[in-house]
């Protein structure tokens, strides 16, 4: 009797060990405990479901895929991902929640965790799983974390969130650091939204492409924040692929890549995106999120807090356009008017 359970749950592990893909875990995740509500009782420990992977041949809409479709799934009241501003968030990627230190089963204690995000196929990549050496970024994807000063996730949009951190060397450890931009500014009331963003690689072994990964969160920014500056809804341009043509690359802050979608899609559908030096992004914190118009939003953050509400309110209907101006030096620059 004994041993027929046992079979039944190693049957039933391998089974999501081959669906599954990967995810960034933690409590301020949309979706951890599907299909329950974060705040049920019921918590269901062997929880898998955001990491499943949106593909192409899904043809899925925003929707279905913006945070895995996972909006209506909210973290617990009072639980973010706290991203300290000038310091390095430590996460945990893995293949299931039962194989995160931070989200498993108290009673398993980190017993059953390895070094890597989850061994196996659900890395999609071909580095040898050890230790040492480290493993070649160019058969990883990379990973990046974006951000948007906004709590309403009903209307919060896939061109909304800004890149502010990118880690070339993921997927592959469980454990993983992402440096946060210093002078960041602080959450809105009820916090920023936050979503994670990966793709693999394709052709070398890793598996099949075409498929994409977004997660979202309820985020906080702390630590060296710096209230006199902030940052517009959508204030990233999109990537190019620039591979060695550097002069080619799309400087400054940068949205999401989005491929393969029915809807929402802002890349082609190759190369695959990936989140390298070949489509402008540097390894650690984007620290040109901050090159935004630093001088005109000063104003912007006065009249915020003498009016918040009508602030907000503005902001909704009367989204800033943006023009890219050249300065003297040469450097680029983003200057937002209206607001
Ligand atoms: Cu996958």
């Amino acid at each position: 009797m004994r041993l027929t359970l046992a079979v039944v749950l190693w049957t039933a592990l391998l089974a999501y060990q081959v669906e599954a893909h990967q995810a960034l875990w933690n409590y301020g995740l949309f979706g951890y405990n599907w299909p329950y509500q974060a705040s049920n009782k019921t918590q269901d420990w062997n929880s898998n479901a955001v990491v499943s992977p949106l593909r192409k041949t899904q043809n899925l809409t925003i929707a279905e895929w913006f945070g895995r479709g996972m909006t209506k799934y909210p973290p617990r009241t009072g639980e973010f991902m706290s991203l300290p501003s000038g310091g390095i968030y430590q996460g945990e990627i893995a293949c299931n929640r039962a194989y995160t230190k931070l989200m498993q089963q108290p009673s398993l204690n980190g017993s059953n965790l390895t070094p890597f995000a989850c061994e196996g196929g659900t890395m999609h990549q071909i580095n040898p799983l050890v230790t040492s050496p480290p493993p070649n970024n160019t058969w990883l994807g990379g990973t990046a974390l974006a951000i948007a000063y906004t709590s309403d996730v009903d209307t919060l949009k896939p061109s909304d969130m800004v890149i502010i951190s990118v880690n070339f060397t993921s997927v592959f450890w469980r454990e993983i650091d992402y440096s946060i931009p210093k002078g960041l500014p602080p959450c809105p009331d009820g916090g920023c939204l936050c979503t994670w963003n990966w793709y693999h690689l394709a052709g070398h072994g890793e598996g099949y492409g075409q498929e994409m990964y977004n997660t979202l969160y309820r985020c906080n920014v702390t630590g060296e924040t710096d209230s006199s500056v902030s940052l517009a809804l959508g204030a990233g341009t999109v990537p190019v692929y620039c591979g060695n043509d550097t002069s080619s690359c799309v400087t400054g802050p940068k949205t999401p890549m989005y491929a393969w979608m029915a809807e929402g899609s802002n890349m082609p559908d190759s190369p695959i995106p990936r989140y390298s030096a070949g489509f402008g992004f540097s390894d650690g914190a984007q620290t040109d999120v901050l090159s935004v118009a630093k001088p005109s939003v000063n104003s912007a953050a006065r009249r915020r807090s003498t009016n918040p509400s009508i602030f907000r309110f503005l902001g909704t209907i009367l989204r800033p356009s943006d023009h890219r101006t050249r300065t003297t030096n040469g450097m680029r620059m983003r200057r937002r008017i209206g607001l």
